[in-house]
């Protein structure tokens, strides 16, 4: 398994459309074990495929040991009481935070990583990160939920930022000690 560069705002990928997942084939279950590991090593809760640029409909999360590979997800409901707000970050948009407010509970349906179909409801911190995912699969960024004057403030952050990663590339460090990794290999 490896790490993989992660793709930083400014990157187009992150902004492309996704393609659905037709075929699970080797490549891509390699695909989604590197993309759980690189999420570890970057302490994340979730990573789409756009972030480690492929245009792939495919996502991981794990929320307090809830794990969920996400191939081709939708939102088919969203319910309770309304909407919450609550601070979201990004492995993409390295030390920006905001408050943004969705749904408070969803219901998505997708395929595993054995090609089984399933429903999954997320509340809170769960429910936030299916939807943080769901919208990375269609280009979208939580910066794109900000306020006009939150986002101006966010953005200019980032630039005084983003000369940390040249050509766009986040390298994630493993926090094993003494572990050799091979960054380039598959
Ligand atoms: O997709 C990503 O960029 C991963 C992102 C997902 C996410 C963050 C916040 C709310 C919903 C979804 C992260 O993992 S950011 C960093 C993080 O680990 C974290 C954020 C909030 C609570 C706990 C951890
Ligand atoms: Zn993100």
């Amino acid at each position: 398994m490896s790490i993989l560069d992660i793709r930083v705002l400014g990157d187009p990928v992150l902004r492309r459309p996704t393609t659905p997942v037709i075929e699970l084939t080797d490549e891509l279950r390699r695909l989604i074990a590197n993309m759980y590991e690189t999420m570890y090593a970057a302490e994340g809760i979730g990573l789409a495929a756009p972030q480690v640029g492929r245009s792939d409909r495919l996502a991981v999360v794990d929320v307090e040991g809830a794990k969920y590979v996400l191939i081709n997800p939708r939102i088919v409901s969203t319910q309770g009481p309304g909407k919450e707000i609550a601070e979201e970050g990004c492995l993409s948009i390295p030390d920006i935070y905001g408050d943004v407010e969705r749904p408070a509970i969803v219901t998505i349906r997708a395929t595993d990583e054995n090609g089984n179909e399933y429903e999954a409801t997320g509340s809170e911190l769960l429910g936030r990160c299916f939807q943080h995912e769901i919208d990375h699969l269609d280009g979208k960024l939580f910066i794109d939920y900000l306020s006009p004057l939150k986002r101006k403030a966010a953005l200019s952050k980032w630039e005084k930022a983003k000369g940390e990663y040249p050509g766009s590339i986040r390298k994630v460090r493993s926090e094993v000690k003494g572990e050799h990794h091979h960054e380039t290999e598959m």
